[in-house]
C-alpha cells in the first residue's frame, strides 16, 4: 500500500492511506541501507530518514490491526528543511507543492510589494504560489482584479474569496484539492476564517507573517499534515519560516525568480548584469518601454537590497538582528 506520512514522533510514523491511518515504524532494512549509503557517500545523516509529506510504501502486520512497517520511501519532489548545528540534516516537510499566499482586499491593506516577496520565495523554492485575496466583500471586485491583473498575466493563479458571503470558497477548495499546501499571510487577513470556511472546524497553528517578514521566533519546527475532506493536505506549521521558505539566500539568481525578466536576462550586455547600473541592460530597457511593470522592478531592487535610502538601512538592520540571533543560538 502507498500512503503519505502526516505526522512523526519518536520513530513512529502516522501514514494516511485513503481514509485509513496506520502507525508505522521503519523497516530495519531501510536504516541499514541508509547507513551503507552514508558510509559510501560521506554525507551527513538525516534526523528522520522519512519525513512528514513523504510518500511511502507500507506493509501491515497481521497482529496489530492498524500498525505496519514503512518498506520504502519514494523519491521526494521537494524538501524543506535545514542543517542542524550538529551537521545532521532535517527535513521539515517533503513534497510541499503549493504556497497559498493570503491577503485581504482591505483591512489590512493589500500590500503588493510584500506579495512580490512571497512570490519570489515560492519561485526560489520551486513551490507553486497561489494568490488568495480575501474580504472581497469589502471592495469592488473589478478594482481589486485590476490591481491583480498584472499577476494573472504573469501566470499566477488568483482566487478572490469572502468568508462573509462565501464567494470563492469553492474555487479555493478546487485549487487545494489533492495537493499539499502551506499557508502564509499577515495577521487579520482571514486565514483562520478561510480554513474554517473550507472545512468547518479546521484550525491550524499557522505562523503569522509580520510585515517585516523576518521578525519572529519559532521554537518548534514540527509540521503536521491535516487531511482535507475534499482531498489533499494542508501543512500545519507553527511558522512558515521554519520551512526555510522565507529566506532568500541566493540573491545572485534573483532575477530568474521574476518570470517577466527571464526573456530579457540573456539580452543584457553583461552576463552577470544586476539590472541596476550596468550599460546596455535589456531589463532596464524593458522597464522603460513598459514591458516590465516598474513596481515589480522596484520590488526586484528592494529584494536585491540594491536600493539606496530607507529600505537599505532597514534591511541592514534586519540582517544584523538575524546575525546576532544566530550567534546567540
Ligand atoms: N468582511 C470580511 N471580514 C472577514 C473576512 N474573513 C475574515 N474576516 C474578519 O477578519 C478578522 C480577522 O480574521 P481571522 O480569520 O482571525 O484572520 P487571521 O489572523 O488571518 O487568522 C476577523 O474579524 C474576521 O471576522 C471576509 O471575507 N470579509
Ligand atoms: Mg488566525
Ligand atoms: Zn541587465
Amino acid at each position: 500500500m502507498e500512503g503519505i506520512v502526516i505526522k512523526t514522533r519518536g520513530g513512529a510514523y502516522e501514514v494516511q492511506v485513503g481514509n485509513q491511518c496506520y502507525i508505522c515504524t521503519l523497516r530495519h532494512q531501510l536504516i541499514e541501507d541508509e547507513k551503507r549509503r552514508l558510509a559510501e557517500t560521506k554525507e551527513m545523516p538525516y534526523v528522520d530518514l522519512v519525513a512528514v509529506g513523504d510518500r511511502v510504501r507500507i506493509s501491515t502486520t497481521a497482529s496489530a490491526a492498524d500498525g505496519g512497517y514503512i518498506e520504502e520511501c519514494l523519491p521526494r519532489d521537494t524538501q524543506f528543511g535545514r542543517t542542524r548545528m550538529d551537521g545532521w540534516r532535517q527535513v521539515i516537510v517533503a513534497n510541499l507543492d503549493m504556497l497559498l499566499i493570503i491577503f485581504a482586499a482591505r483591512h489590512p491593506t493589500l500590500k503588493l510589494r510584500m506579495l512580490d516577496r512571497f512570490l519570489v520565495t515560492a519561485e526560489a523554492s520551486d513551490v507553486e504560489p497561489v494568490i488568495c485575496i480575501n474580504k472581497i466583500d469589502l471592495a469592488k471586485l473589478e478594482n481589486v482584479q485590476r490591481e491583480l491583473n498584472l499577476y494573472e498575466e504573469l501566470g499566477y493563479k488568483v482566487v478572490y474569496t469572502s468568508t462573509v458571503t462565501g464567494n470563492g470558497v469553492d474555487k479555493l477548495r478546487e485549487v487545494m484539492q489533492n495537493r499539499i499546501s502551506a499557508i502564509v499571510g499577515s495577521s487579520g487577513v482571514g486565514k483562520s476564517s478561510l480554513l474554517n470556511a473550507l472545512q468547518p472546524g479546521l484550525q491550524l497553528r499557522i505562523g503569522e507573517v509580520d510585515d517585516r517578514i523576518h521578525k519572529g521566533r519559532h521554537t518548534t519546527t514540527e509540521v503536521i499534515l491535516l487531511p482535507l475532506e475534499f482531498g489533499g493536505f494542508v501543512a500545519d506549521t507553527p511558522g512558515v519560516r521554519t520551512l526555510g521558505l522565507l529566506e532568500i539566500d541566493d540573491e545572485q539568481g534573483l532575477d530568474i525568480h521574476f518570470p517577466e525578466m527571464r526573456p530579457y536576462i540573456p539580452e543584457c550586455r553583461f552576463a552577470a548584469c544586476t539590472h541596476q547600473h550596468e550599460p546596455d541592460c535589456a531589463v532596464k530597457r524593458a522597464v522603460e518601454t513598459g514591458d516590465i511593470n516598474p513596481l515589480r522592478y522596484e520590488s526586484y531592487l528592494r529584494i536585491s537590497g540594491f536600493k539606496e535610502g530607507r529600505y537599505e538601512r532597514n534591511s541592514d538592520k534586519k540582517r544584523t538582528d538575524r546575525n546576532s540571533r544566530r550567534r546567540r543560538r
